[in-house]
């Protein structure tokens, strides 16, 4: 077997889990296009067909060249029909019409800037855009009944649209830790999600914190978030016990501690220089007494000492902390990968709690990631490289 000169011979795993994919990759101008689809059927809630385009555009990112011919998709797997016929557009025309005519459609742009509201999914966002929604504005313009997230999502728009920079993912990441530690010495906490993957910037920040000792964890988020209030740093809180149970798991779902796994959705007030920043300046400075190293970079509206940043918090146990740390980083569709692998190739249910063996009629336990990738048969892939 040979492959002609021009055309990258290059295999490709089906399972996004079974690959490496890195954060920066070779084909962001066929990916952004396909994710264009993906995200216009997530809001016309066909998950399936969202999927699909998904999975097409992740297997651009794990190849280590540029497509630039049909040729060069020989062999890849995923790449379903209408996601190829896009492709090819881009590449003899320049651009799709069909991913060109979603992105400029109003109801493309209104779903995007009603669920880019904390707080607005993709029922209500298409409910108000039927009622002639079009914009986060008119979401108080027209007196729309809004809960206390949406509420703060409007509110707080600006700010939570803004990309949170790696800076102030530390600087979030003090303010916790000094939190965590007062509240409930010798926590661990990690800094979960797209952070954990290398990315530079997220729309919000992820912690998971749990503690070696099982069960001293129980009863930790409400203090956290009581020390977190009461020094200032929340404008918003939602704490909700864990919905694990509801879930259709089958056989993974885990007994019944696991509804103490508790999160908070919060809106952080991210400090600049002000005195209820404080804690950020405080940290991480050998006290020059002017440190900077929150300014500068946060700051983007002239005049405002704060900035509102979306912070999630999740607490373990510690049985079940090597699962949460694998569920918690991400990507989506890598953790969806991971599970649809656990369920399709072996048998087994993989969740942010536990790995269940539906043949030995067991769950499998785990202290680190690699230890439940070993037990999925999987090679180890580390965080910056699940980027799917
Ligand atoms: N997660 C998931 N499924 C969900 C929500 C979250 O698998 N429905 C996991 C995978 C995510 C992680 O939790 O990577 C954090 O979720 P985020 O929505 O914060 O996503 P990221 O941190 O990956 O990206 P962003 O930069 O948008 O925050
Ligand atoms: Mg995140």
């Amino acid at each position: 077997l040979k492959s002609s000169e021009d055309t990258p011979s290059f295999t490709v795993k089906s399972y996004a889990c079974q690959r490496r994919t890195p954060l920066k990759h070779h084909n962001t101008f066929l990916t952004e296009a396909l994710e264009i689809l993906a995200e216009n059927a997530e809001f016309g809630e066909n998950e399936g067909r969202s999927v699909a385009f998904r999975r097409s555009a992740s297997v651009l990112k794990a190849l280590p060249y540029a497509v630039r011919q049909m040729d060069d998709l020989k062999n890849l797997p995923c790449l379903g029909e209408h996601s190829q016929r896009v492709i090819k557009e881009i590449l003899e025309d320049g651009s799709s019409r069909e991913v060109e005519s979603t992105r400029q459609s109003a109801q493309f742009q209104a779903m995007k800037a009603l669920t880019g509201v904390f707080g607005v999914g993709v029922r209500s966002a298409d409910r108000g855009f039927r009622e002639g929604l079009l914009c986060p504005s008119d979401l108080i313009r027209t007196g729309q009944k809004l809960n206390k997230a949406q509420q703060a999502g409007v509110q707080y728009y600006d700010d939570l649209n803004r990309p949170v920079t790696k800076q102030e993912a530390l600087a979030i990441s003090q303010i916790v830790e000094r939190a965590v530690n007062s509240v409930l010495p010798g926590s661990i906490i990690t800094l979960t999600g797209g952070f954990r993957r290398g990315k530079e910037v997220g729309h919000d920040v992820d912690f998971l914190i749990t503690h070696e000792e099982e069960g001293v964890e129980e009863g930790l988020m409400p203090k956290l978030v009581n020390w977190l209030d009461e020094q200032g740093f929340l404008l918003y809180q939602k704490t909700t016990r864990n919905s694990y149970l509801e879930s259709k798991d089958g056989p993974a779902r885990p007994p019944n501690n696991m509804d103490r796994f508790e999160r908070c959705f919060s809106i952080f007030k991210l400090g600049q220089c002000s005195e209820d920043s404080s804690a950020v300046l405080e940290t991480g400075s050998d006290d020059s007494g002017t440190t900077d190293n929150v300014n500068g970079t946060t700051r983007q509206q002239p005049g405002s000492s704060w900035r509102a940043v979306r912070v999630d918090l999740v607490v373990s146990p510690f049985s079940q902390f090597a699962f949460a740390t694998l569920g918690w980083t991400g990507s989506k569709l890598f953790e969806r990968e991971l599970r649809r692998w656990a369920g399709q190739e072996k048998g087994m249910s993989l969740s942010s709690h536990a790995l269940y063996d539906s043949k030995q009629q067991r769950y499998l336990r785990a202290n680190s990631e690699e230890e439940i990738f070993a037990h999925l048969g999987l090679e180890f892939i580390p965080p910056c490289e699940r980027n799917s």
